[in-house]
């Protein structure tokens, strides 16, 4: 337990075992076990009537945009239902029918409450009245809207300047909501707005937006069908977006080839069983993977970079391999980046990668004679220090093969939070945009700030070195979703004020500032209703499609406000009534709202109407094959790095990663059911030699330790499982492991924080 200012709190919560087993992994993902599981937990936390009414309407155009993860619907949608396993889950977990009231949070410390486990917190249940936990008081009490909005107003006047505020933001928030917050934080005056993406897919932005002038991916799901090859990297499709493997099985049944790259053989990569179909549920399945390239953790531009290389040597043999047409129309640097090539042996990039020569080649065979590639990526690729050179390693291979602004091909960054992307588009971004201000100015009358804010990791810093000292979060759980646990509390117990707007009680909640408040708000499976006029808002699918989203059950509490009211209200008890922006209104009348959001961004004219007709894609330059805004008027080869870990023999290098009982920080179960682990999370997957040569056996305990900078970091407790997984390489679960990430270590230009590689020791115990 570590001391806060404060109050006595866990910042992590118990770290024993929970005692479980494991057993063999499995080889196919979906069947009749994601029916079965489903349905458990969509009856224990919601029951009958309520997991009718409302799986009947998750994804369905009339309906409830699945919470889970941002994998796009199909046009023409099944009434079998069209959402997966995990989608029921984040539906049973917002649905439940537990409750956090006032008698709760009234009978429970904040010091009892951090004793428990996250699975505990999460499902206690949903949050029901507006609280307050005020300086040196052990529970929260109860406060009305309008005395939280005066609380929070109080504390952002006294600040010196505004770039003392932060103001986070998590991907659940609706377009709608997310645009009023940055209006908000602009018209209050910084940029502060560290944000999920910060954490997941911001290498991704950074990679694409300088090499292909659009920092989202190309690909539609129509394109996915239709691909030759689909290359996945770091990712794991079966548990995260598991509607991925119908696509998947799609491409493969029109003869498409897919290539998996990943040191775990997950299952949803191996083979996919369709719930949707009989042969699915009842045969064998679709194989997916038709090779499994089981890269060494961080080593995938050493794979890439050897792709490349014996593509350029079969392409000098005078066979049609690059798309010459394509690269001397719409490229440059392809000269450069060759030479850089030329640096690297075979021999090398071989041994770094530690795949087998026979597969590369097959890879290499199929990525010749396909002139259709994808290339889809995830956490795997952009949590590392070199992060934004893996992807942009991947736009090389794309660009080579002419396979950008083409049907059936083109990049494929899988989107995490169902609407994080839609959140940066309508302007969630620590960054200036000089055509953006010009356009706050012209629609709203207001300069905005001007200077760079800050993102998570130097959020966290600022917070840290009392330099920030108000911390309000749209959403999430970002004690324990951010990196170094221990430094990323301190620094949230360093605050003033700290304001949670959440649908559930997590650890954030109880690791706060000296005053902190929780604002309760409606979910996406609740009905918004204002008077008699039913609300909706609108999401961003991974594939830029906008479209709307309307809850249908009755809200969990006749206290709860939606995520634009609450907004709205802090706008209103901030700037006053009398002013050009009218918070009340926006609050009120969503359409209102996107009739601004489209007076400030492009691509949105007709937003409400045509977002309630089945919605509407935004521009993409790179899926149309335009690349005249970016600064030469050509889509760039880059100069990528290999990584740099200086391991010793004794070293580890620890992915941190999902099980498939989980939701980032929101811990479904305790199980993972595909890779053999039942009613445990302190696991970490080993190597058989490597464990073997420890002297290690399975549920043999261990503790993991990082040190950097002079700094050591532990992981207490972990049960060993030796696993199919390189040698020298280690996975564990996040948020356990968070507390071994440094806050100071993230990606090169994305500053993502490093918690795919991390260096690591194990000490037995
Ligand atoms: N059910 C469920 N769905 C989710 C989420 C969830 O927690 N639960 N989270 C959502 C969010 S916010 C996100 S960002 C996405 C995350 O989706 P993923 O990125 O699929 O999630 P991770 O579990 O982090 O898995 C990363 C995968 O990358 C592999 N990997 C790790 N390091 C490397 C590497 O160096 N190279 C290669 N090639 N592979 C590597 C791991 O073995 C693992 O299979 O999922 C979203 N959907
Ligand atoms: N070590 C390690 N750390 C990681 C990662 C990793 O792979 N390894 N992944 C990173 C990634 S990719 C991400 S995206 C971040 C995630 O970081 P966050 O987005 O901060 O975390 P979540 O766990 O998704 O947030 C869950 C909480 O959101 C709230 N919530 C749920 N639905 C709603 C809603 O509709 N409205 C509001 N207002 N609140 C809601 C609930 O209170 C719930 O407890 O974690 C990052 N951290
Ligand atoms: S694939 Fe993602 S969005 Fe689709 S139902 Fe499953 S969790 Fe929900
Ligand atoms: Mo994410």
């Amino acid at each position: 337990m570590k001391p806060g200012p404060y109050r006595q709190v866990s910042i992590t919560g118990p770290v024993e075992p929970d005692g479980g087993d494991v057993s063999a992994p499995k080889e196919f993902a979906a069947g009749v076990p994601a029916i079965k599981v489903a349905l458990e937990h969509a009856l224990k936390e919601m029951g009958l009537a309520r997991t009718s009414s409302t799986l009947i309407q998750l994804n369905q155009k009339e309906g409830i945009d699945c919470p889970g993860c941002a994998w796009p619907d199909p046009e023409k949608r099944s009434k079998l239902g069209e959402f997966c396993e995990n989608g029921v889950k984040a539906i049973a977990e917002e649905a439940t029918t537990e409750r956090v009231g006032r008698e709760f949070l009234e009978q429970f410390s904040v010091e009892e409450m951090s004793q428990w486990s996250d699975y505990k917190i999460g499902k206690s249940g949903r949050l029901t009245h507006p609280m307050i936990l005020k300086p040196g008081s052990s529970h929260y009490s109860t406060i009305s809207w309008e005395e939280a909005f005066t609380v929070i107003t109080d504390h952002l006047k006294k600040l010196d300047h505004p770039d003392e505020a932060i103001f986070y933001t998590s991907g659940r928030s609706s377009n709608e909501a997310a645009f009023l917050y940055g209006l908000f934080i602009r018209a209050f005056g910084t940029n502060n707005m560290p944000d999920c993406s910060n954490m997941c897919h911001e290498s991704s932005g950074v990679a694409l937006t300088e090499t292909l002038g659009i920092g989202k991916g190309s690909v539609t799901l129509e394109d996915m069908y239709h691909a030759e090859v689909i290359m996945i990297l770091g990712q794991n499709p079966g548990t995260n977006h598991p509607r991925m493997l119908s696509a998947l099985e799609k491409c493969k049944e029109n003869g498409g080839k897919i290539i998996a790259v990943n040191p775990l053989k997950e299952a949803g990569l191996l083979r996919f069983k369709n719930p949707q179909n009989m042969a699915g549920l009842l045969g064998k399945g679709t194989g997916l993977a038709d090779l499994y390239l089981q890269v060494r953790i961080n080593q995938d531009v050493a794979l890439l970079k050897l792709i490349i290389k014996k593509l350029a040597i079969l392409d000098e043999e005078q066979r049609a391999v690059f798309d010459w047409e394509f690269i001397r129309k719409n490229t440059h640097g392809l000269e450069e980046m060759l030479v850089d090539l030329n640096r690297y042996a075979q021999e090398d990039l071989l041994e770094l990668c530690g795949v087998a020569e026979a597969e590369v080649d097959q890879a290499v065979e199929w990525l010749a004679n396909g002139k259709r590639v994808i290339v889809c990526w995830a956490m795997g690729l952009t949590q590392h220090k070199n992060g934004v050179d893996n992807i942009q390693e991947c736009v090389n291979l794309l660009l080579l093969k002419g396979s950008i602004g083409k049907p059936g091909a083109g990049t494929c960054p899988v989107r995490g939070h169902s609407n994080v992307q839609g959140d940066r588009t309508v302007g969630i971004t620590h960054h200036v945009s000089t055509k953006l201000n010009a356009a706050y100015k012209r629609v709203f009358g207001f300069d905005p700030p001007t200077k760079e804010g800050l993102d998570v990791v130097h959020s966290i810093k600022a917070m840290y070195e009392n330099k920030a000292k108000v911390f309000i979060a749209l959403g999430g759980n970002f004690v324990s979703a951010a990196s170094d646990t221990e430094y990323t509390a301190q620094a949230l117990q360093n605050c003033d004020l700290t304001v949670q707007v959440s649908t559930k009680l997590n650890r954030s909640h109880l690791v706060t500032g000296k005053t902190a408040l929780i604002l309760p708000t409606l979910g996406r499976t609740e009905m918004d209703q204002k008077g008699d006029k039913k609300r909706y808002v609108t999401v961003e699918n991974s594939m830029g499609r906008v479209h709307r989203s309307r809850g249908s059950l009755a809200p969990s509490s006749s206290m709860l406000k939606s995520e634009p009211e609450i907004i709205a209200g802090i706008g209103a008890a901030f700037f006053g009534t009398k002013t050009a922006i009218d918070w009340k209104e926006l609050g009120a009348d969503y359409g209102l709202i996107r009739e601004k959001i489209a007076a400030v961004f492009d691509g949105f004219s007709g937003y409400s109407s045509r977002s309630a007709q089945g919605g509407f894609d935004l521009p993409n330059n790179a899926r149309e094959g335009d690349f005249s805004g970016l600064p030469n008027g050509k889509a760039s080869f880059s100069i990528c790095k290999l990584p740099n870990h200086q391991l010793t023999s004794a070293k580890y290098l620890l992915m941190t990663i999902r099980s498939h009982d989980q939701f980032n920080t929101t811990i479904y179960a305790l199980n993972d059911r595909y890779r053999g682990v039942f009613g445990e999370r302190r696991v970490l997957f080993m190597n058989h030699g490597d464990a073997k040569r420890e002297g290690l056996e399975k549920m043999d305990r261990v503790d993991l330790v990082s040190r950097y900078d002079g700094q050591v970091r532990k992981a207490e407790n972990f049960l060993v499982v030796p696993y199919d997984i390189p040698r020298g390489n280690l996975a564990a679960y996040f948020p356990e492991t968070n507390i071994l990430v440094p806050n100071a270590h993230f990606a090169d230009k994305s500053n993502t924080p490093i918690s795919k590689s991390i260096e690591v020791d194990i000490i037995k115990k």
